[in-house]
């Protein structure tokens, strides 16, 4: 079959995406993000590493349990995959590099669709991975991370390295060797696994300990395939309570990161933390950083945002700055990403039609993070804010607290501490305050 590449153009109503300004009125310009202004010690586009997710961005059609397909991508109209895949590829590079987001991220089967056969699809995979090599060196963009799709397939319906058949997590297995293949071949900064099945919906027919027994082994295995072939960037796992499982093994951040203690995971794994899947698991986006951060394994984020009132995963664009200010806080006081960026998981509405509404969602997605990450970087440097935090602890700096902190002290001592020192004195919180202190700066 012959293919042909490189010759359509698909957003052609849209050229490249400048930083304008804030006056700017021109819906295609970036208002706030300036990726070479720099914010402390970095660029704004070394702070914020965007990637664009292939799977909404190129693989959603709009479909969802009540209707048809409604954004009628161009890109999938050949008869045959592996033309749609290389079209498919083109358009992505197009978008990506018109917008100038300087990564994005895959499912295995989101760059190709899977054929009737592992081996068929395996070959479908080499040939789409050697063309978006070209695709990357040609435009300079990179791969933040990839993945494999172990929920969309019906083998996995019972899960996928937590599957109660061996020859299923067998199947896995071979999608995870050559999703990580492919990561490496394309110079991936991350790996990640995201348990979409890895969960339950009744105990009456699951072994909870060994399925997840199962699930550290296949981790294992993988850090160890990974790691003697050549992938040196980061393995991430991405937490998330329910959705499409009703238990999901991989909670939340804390739920995670136990597990990973647990199996002596925690050196090669970090996280990827999601703040739609934060939202779902009752916390906030904040609380799961700073969960991961003080764990030392914050690894990179998924962009997004829920709805205030459905209780699922909307996965729309990120517009509320003061509360990525709050984020942009836990992850800067954290040192900030190395391997890990922030790429939008995020869709455009079902009825956001438009070839443009791409450009539109991230453009606003960019320029709200810019805006946050100005406002957390003035907030720490301007320094009321650290030394309200300082100061809250203070009593624990010295004296009798400094060796309550240092272990040196026991429970009796501060019995004794407690009816020499009196009632304490009620100290104010402070909360609103230090809300109207960001608000300054948002
Ligand atoms: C789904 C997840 C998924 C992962 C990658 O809710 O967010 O998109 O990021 O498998
Ligand atoms: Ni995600
Ligand atoms: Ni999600």
């Amino acid at each position: 079959m012959n293919v042909t590449t490189g010759t359509t153009t698909y957003f052609k109503n849209v050229q490249a995406v400048h930083y304008e300004g804030k006056d700017s009125n021109n819906p295609f310009a970036f208002r706030f993000y300036c990726p070479t202004q720099t914010v402390g010690n970095k660029t704004m586009a070394e702070h914020l590493r965007f990637a664009v997710a292939y799977w909404h961005s190129f693989c959603g059609t709009g479909a969802d349990p009540f209707g048809a397909p409604t954004r009628n991508l161009p890109w999938l109209q050949a008869a045959d995959p592996m033309q749609r895949a290389y079209d498919k590829m083109d358009a992505a590079f197009e978008f990506i590099t018109k917008i100038g987001i300087p990564f994005y991220c895959f499912h295995d089967y989101d760059l190709v669709e899977e054929a009737a056969t592992l081996g068929e699809s395996e070959d479908r995979l080499r040939k789409i991975v050697a063309y978006a090599q070209q695709k990357q060196q040609e435009s300079g963009v990179q791969l933040l991370w990839g993945t494999a799709n172990l929920f969309s397939h019906p083998r996995y319906m019972n899960g996928a390295a937590t599957n109660s058949d061996f020859q299923v997590v067998c199947h896995a297995a071979a999608q995870v060797k050559n999703a990580i293949d492919a990561t490496v071949a394309l110079g991936g900064s991350n790996y990640v696994f995201w348990g979409g099945r890895e969960g339950y919906a009744s105990l009456l027919n699951t072994n909870m300990k060994r399925e997840q027994e199962h699930l550290a082994r296949f981790l294992a295995m993988a850090r160890d395939y990974g790691r003697r072939n050549g992938f040196t960037g980061t393995f991430l796992i991405e937490p998330k309570p329910m959705e499409p499982s009703k238990h999901q093994y991989d909670f939340d951040a804390a739920t995670v990161i136990a597990f990973l203690r647990q199996h002596d995971l925690l050196s090669d794994f970090k996280l990827n933390i999601e703040v739609n899947h934060a939202t779902l698991a009752h916390h906030t986006f904040q609380h799961e950083l700073q969960v991961a951060a003080d764990a030392g394994a914050l690894g990179s984020i998924d962009a997004n945002r829920g709805d205030y009132q459905n209780g699922w995963d909307t996965d729309q664009f990120p517009n509320n700055v003061y509360e990525l200010t709050e984020a942009l806080l836990v992850i800067l006081q954290a040192g900030g990403f190395t391997t890990g960026g922030v790429n939008f998981d995020a869709k455009v509405r079902r009825n956001s039609v438009d070839p443009e509404d791409l450009f539109f969602a991230h453009i606003g997605g960019m320029d709200a993070f810019a805006r946050a990450l100005l406002a957390a970087h003035a907030i720490l440097e301007e320094g009321t804010y650290t030394t309200f935090m300082r100061e809250r602890y203070e009593s624990f700096d010295q004296g009798a607290g400094r060796d309550f902190e240092t272990g040196k002290l026991s429970l009796n001592d501060l019995r004794e501490l407690a009816h020499r020192l009196g009632e304490p004195v009620a100290r104010s919180g402070r909360q609103e305050w230090v809300e109207n202190l960001l608000a300054r700066f948002v």
